[in-house]
Formats: structure tokens, sequence, C-alpha cells
């Protein structure tokens, strides 16, 4: 693909203080009514919305954020990238989405900064080592590389870690996906918006939907900040308040809704080159490109829509750190926030039809979904454009509260479940 940008325009905005850059995407008023309204901003709505536009022709779309792009969980996680997951239904739909990263700088001609640096999942105790084992063989299966790390591999591999078994969290062995790594969560939102928006799709800041007009079980609308907003279809793509949309609907889901929590330190030269997680003490991290650690931690343990964790969390969160990664004793903390993440029962997403005719649902992807944003995206698109659901999102229809099959990845998700 042809960059848009060359090297002169580099030189030439970089003299020109970078002022009058052209936008990246346009802010039009809204229309008073679209084929699509995909209601949320985030990364899942913006790539559905792009989706929709490239797989499927349907360009009479807009996107409606309450707040900024990415202002919501896209911008606020630790965007680790990983496709491990054990139930052949979650590995496939993880597994299309990582396809995709592997392409999304190309396909949308934006640097996602997609870093393959492998995700490491740490095993402190016997029953850890169980699972792993049980899940390396369940991805394999599956297709999805995955392989089983002694202590004296993972040393190897990331050689910073302490393993001398003195502390609180000894290491029995990890799991390692090698394709699994990083991306710019912010770039990732941009990305998207400025593809969609090129082909068409209206994105509309600062405009909260408040409410959905319904007649005859039928979707007729989206009420808005900035008025009434008709629509054939929409999508609510809203994390943290898919319940609050959802009851605006008049329908109930069975989700949580629960603060999450992560923190960057100040930043230093290069010291960890992939990524490292431990569920079972709740705590992962990894280095940014700017060489900040990015560290994050469990969920509250309570519900709520406060968009920082409890300090007691944190605590216990860097405690662990500390003890894997002794050289990061006297690292300091810059940054500390919160993002509300909405979590299914079985700690697997939504991705349906609901009882309203014409309103689809994208939720419940609780502390994990950031990996799955391109493939998310592109199943989503394919339910709303198709009235019916792609066969890798089939089984996570929200009917499956009801019949009973759920598809349950504690294990995957442990990390802050
Ligand atoms: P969001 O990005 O939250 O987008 C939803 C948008 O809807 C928001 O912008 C919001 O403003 C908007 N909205 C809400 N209500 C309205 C309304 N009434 N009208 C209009 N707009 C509305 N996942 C991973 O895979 N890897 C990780 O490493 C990881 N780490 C995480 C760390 C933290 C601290 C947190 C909080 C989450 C983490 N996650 C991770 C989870 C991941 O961030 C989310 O699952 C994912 O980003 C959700 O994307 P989204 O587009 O659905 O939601
Ligand atoms: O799902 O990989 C994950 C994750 C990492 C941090 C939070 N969630």
């Amino acid at each position: 693909m042809t960059p848009r940008y060359s090297i002169f325009s580099l030189l030439r905005n970089a003299a020109s203080y970078h002022e009058d850059w052209p936008e990246a995407w346009r802010s039009p008023e809204p229309k008073p009514s679209y084929e699509v309204v995909i209601v949320g901003g985030g990364g899942h709505g913006l790539a559905t919305a792009y989706y929709l536009a490239k797989e499927h022709g349907v360009t009479d779309v807009a996107v409606i954020e309450r707040g900024w792009l990415g202002g919501g969980n896209t911008g606020r996680n630790t965007t680790i990238v990983r496709s491990n997951y054990l139930w052949d239904e979650s590995a496939q739909l993880y597994e299309h989405a990582l396809k995709l990263w592997e392409g999304l700088s190309q396909d949308l001609n934006y640097n996602v900064m997609f870093s393959q640096r492998g995700v490491m999942n740490l095993a402190h105790n016997q029953h850890d080592l169980r699972e792993l084992n049980r899940r390396i063989s369940a991805n394999r299966l599956n297709g999805v590389d995955s392989e089983f790390l002694t202590p004296a591999r993972i040393k190897a591999f990331c050689p910073i870690i302490d393993l001398r078994a003195q502390g609180r969290y000894p290491v029995l062995g990890a799991s390692l996906q090698r394709r699994g790594g990083t991306a710019r969560h912010d770039a990732v939102a941009w990305g998207y918006a400025r593809a969609a928006d090129a082909r068409g799709v209206d994105i509309i800041q600062e405009c909260p939907v408040e409410g959905f007009d319904i007649s005859n079980g039928k979707i007729q609308a989206v009420r808005t900040g900035k008025g009434r907003i008709e629509a054939r279809k929409v999508g609510i793509v809203v994390a943290g308040h898919s319940s609050v949309l959802a009851g605006q609907a008049g329908f109930r889901l069975p989700v949580q809704s629960l603060p999450l929590q992560a923190l960057v330190s100040e930043p230093v030269k290069p010291v960890l080159d992939t990524v490292v997680m431990s569920n079972a003490v709740h705590a992962y991290i990894s280095q940014s490109d700017k060489g900040e650690l990015v560290i994050g931690a469990g969920v509250d343990p309570y519900v709520g829509y406060g968009q920082r964790g409890g300090i007691a969390v944190t605590e216990e969160t860097l405690a662990a750190i500390c003890e894997l990664f002794p050289m990061f004793r006297r690292m300091r903390m810059l940054r500390l926030w919160g993002g509300i993440v909405d979590v299914c029962p079985d700690a697997s997403p939504i991705l349906s039809k609901t009882p309203v005719e014409g309103l689809y649902i994208n939720c419940g992807w609780g502390t994990g979904g950031f990996k799955a944003t391109p493939g998310s995206g592109h199943v989503f698109a394919h339910t709303i454009a198709r009235d019916a659901p792609h066969p890798l999102n089939a089984p996570f229809k929200l009917d499956r509260f009801h019949s009973g099959f759920l598809i349950d990845e504690h294990g995957a998700a442990a990390v802050a479940h």
C-alpha cells in the first residue's frame, strides 16, 4: 500500500512546528438518520464500523462516542495480545484476531506498533502447572502456538526474573506464546478511526447516547446529547457501561462492572523484551517503547464505576512484581489509572443479537478484550450486516446464559478476573 505521507511531508511538518496538520478524520455533525449506528468509539466500535464499510459495503454508518476516541478501556489497558485460550470456541475467535493483528498496520496503513515479543504465563504451584499444561495441549490442537518452559528455559528467555524461590511466589514453569506481544493502544483506535472515516463513516465525539426509541420490538433511533438519530440497525459496544445501555433498551445482561487498574513507571533503558504474566498473583508486566514499565493488577473485589483501583490491590501487585523482579524495587511509579470492565459469569464475551430487532450487543470482554479488537470488530460487523452471527461468534450469544452452553475461560482470563 502506498504510504499517505512521504519523507517530504514529514520534514515539512517538522519545520512547521506541527501546526496546520490535516485532521486524521472529519468531525461532522450527525445526520438525522443512518443505516447503522455504533454506540461507543473504543477499538471494538471503531473496528466494527471499519469492517462494515470494508467487508460489507455498508458505509452509511455513524460511530457515536460520549467522550473522545479510545478514552475508555482501549486507551487504558496494558496492551497484551495473545490467543492462548482453552476452549475451541475461544481459541478460534482470539486466533482470528491474532491473525488480523499480524497484518493490521498494513491493512490500516497506520503503524499500530504490534510487537510479537512473546507472552509468558508463570506457574507458581501444582494447580497452575496442571492448568497451563492442559491449556498448552488444547492450544496446540487448535493450531495456536504455545509451549512449556522449564525454570531453566524461563531464565534463559527472561534473564532478569528471580527464580531463587525464596519469596512467596516460586516459579515452577511457564507457558510461552511467541506470537503474542503488545500493540500501541491509542494507535489502534486512531488507525481504525482514520480508515473508517476514509470509507465514509461519520465519527461523532462528545455525544452521549441517552436512550433508544423502540417500537413494536424494533429499534428506530438513538437519543443522544446532539439530538435524535434514526437508524435501521444499532450496535452497542460500550465495554464497562454495557448493562446501563442494555437497561435503557429494556433488557438485562449477566455482567458485573468492576474497576481494573494499571500503572507505569518512570522510563528506563530496555531491560524487559517480553511480556510476563502471573495469573495466581494477578500481576503482569512489560516495557513500553518509551521505556516505562507497564504493570497491571487484578480487578477490585467490588463493583463500581470509579475509574481508579483500590490501593490494597496496587500494593499486592507491586509486592509480587518486586519479588519476581528484585531489580525493579527502586523504580518510581509515574501514573496509576483504572478502567471499568464488564465481566460475564463464564469470563467470555457476548457478541450477539438482542431481544430488540435490529439491536446488537458486543460486550463482556472483561479484563481481556484489547487482544480481540480486530477479530471482534470483524465478526460483529458480519453479525450486523447479515443479521446473523459469523460462525466464529455464534457460540458467544446472549442466549447461552439460558441454554447453559457456557464457555468457561476463567483459566485463560485469570490474570485479572
Ligand atoms: P472501550 O474502549 O471502553 O470503548 C467503549 C466506549 O463506549 C468508550 O469510549 C465509552 O466512552 C463509550 N461509551 C460508554 N457509554 C456511552 C454512551 N452512553 N454513549 C456513547 N458512548 C458511550 N485487554 C487485553 O486484551 N490485554 C490487556 O493487557 C488488557 N489490559 C487491561 C488493563 C486495564 C487497566 C483495563 C481497564 C482493561 C484491560 N484490558 C486488556 C481489557 C480491554 O481494555 C478491553 O476489553 C477493551 O479495550 C474493550 O474495548 P472496547 O472498545 O469494547 O471498550
Ligand atoms: O487478557 O491478557 C490479558 C490481560 C492482560 C492484562 C489484562 N488482561
